[in-house]
């Protein structure tokens, strides 16, 4: 049944001859599909980590790591609730594993991000090689990839999660697979890639294989150093304070393909110009405490907490402490397409 706002008098036109050959008028949906600007279900949202860590580490009483496969709690955006996902493209979730507990080893087309939030010393192999992960490290599963997560620690650990699974489902590129074993075998040495790739060296005859940065851990001491030598210049930027992306040393470009990935430092009394872009973008707060408008919406944040900010909606930051914000958005998907759009300042 063809409903009609354009010219309900077409009605019998559009259910008598169009619907029965699946044929359907555009004009009656074109200004709904062409918008002046973007438009979608995707709303602001914070997730405060000292209101839900209680309800995460309840899951640990409620279901293993290895029945779950993978035990996380979807952080799922207010206005897409039952689809799994935090944007309209992207999904991000909160994963705990506890001590002793390994999630085993599969592999998918979707590519992951762990961004670590809470506790230190747990694992995650991928193809072979296990990397440990303290808090602010960012992982990297690149598609296809074999991985497995295990925590050798003492202590709960608790990561965000970020994949590309709704861009994926898009495309309808979706495949999955387990590995015969809980894990994968161990072929490389800790530590194997970033010496190699991630030490601004690279193996001389090293040919460029894949489209992921051949780096899987970005240790979150290199980037607060980093930060924290160029916060002596002073050369803040308006609308970011002091932002970096995390760049495939290959390329040039970003870490993954599908996502990119950032981390900036807000000093203390910094109030951020206001700013929009087409990337709706996940933050995790990893230091210090401030808050942001967005929209409608003013969000007070500290350390774990995270927020959402959709697809062209203003965002403006204010730090009330040095502030540490990594993020996440598609926002090389929409850049490779020529798609990708920013707005400084109240225009
Ligand atoms: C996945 O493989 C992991 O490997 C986490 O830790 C979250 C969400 C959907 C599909 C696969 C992981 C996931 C996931």
């Amino acid at each position: 049944m063809i409903t009609s706002n354009v010219r309900p008098d077409l009605a019998p036109y559009y259910n008598e001859d169009c619907d029965p050959k699946h044929l359907a008028p555009l004009w009656e949906v074109l200004h709904t599909i062409v918008r002046k600007s973007p438009s979608s279900d995707c709303q602001p949202h914070i997730w405060h980590y000292g209101e839900i860590r209680d309800t995460i580490m309840k899951a640990a009483d409620v279901i293993t790591a290895e029945e779950a496969e993978r035990r996380v709690l979807v952080l799922e955006n207010p206005g897409m609730r039952g689809r799994s996902r935090v944007t309209t493209s992207l999904y991000a979730g909160l994963q705990l594993i506890m001590p002793g507990e390994i999630a085993p080893a599969h592999r998918h087309s979707q590519a992951a991000l762990r961004f670590i939030v809470e506790g230190s010393g747990a694992y995650t192999a991928v193809d072979g090689e296990r990397t440990i992960m303290e808090e602010g490290d960012f992982v990297i599963t690149p598609s296809w990839t074999w991985h497995d997560h295990g925590n050798e620690s003492a202590q709960p650990m608790v990561w965000l999660d970020g994949l590309d699974i709704p861009l994926i489902e898009t495309l309808d590129a979706t495949f999955a697979e387990p590995y015969p074993d809980k894990n994968h075998p161990s072929t490389r040495p800790i530590g194997d890639s970033i010496a190699r790739y991630g030490s601004g060296l690279m193996p001389v005859d090293h040919q460029q294989q894949n489209p992921t940065s051949p780096v899987f851990n970005y240790p979150y001491v290199r980037t607060r150093e980093a930060l924290e030598q160029m916060r002596k210049t002073e050369q803040w930027d308006p609308c970011h304070g002091l932002k970096l992306r995390y760049v495939n040393p290959d390329n040039g470009q970003s870490a993954m393909p599908t996502i990119g990935t950032f981390m900036q430092l807000l000093p203390k009394g910094f109030e951020a110009c206001t700013y929009r872009s087409t990337d709706a973008t996940v933050y995790s707060v990893v230091e210090g405490s401030g808050k942001s408008m967005i929209g409608d919406h003013t969000f007070e944040w500290r350390e774990r907490d995270h927020f959402v900010v959709p697809s062209w909606v203003e965002q403006r930051h204010v730090a009330s402490e040095d502030a540490v914000l990594f993020s996440f958005s598609d926002r090389p998907v929409q850049q490779v397409l020529g798609l990708w759009r920013e707005q400084r300042g109240d225009a």
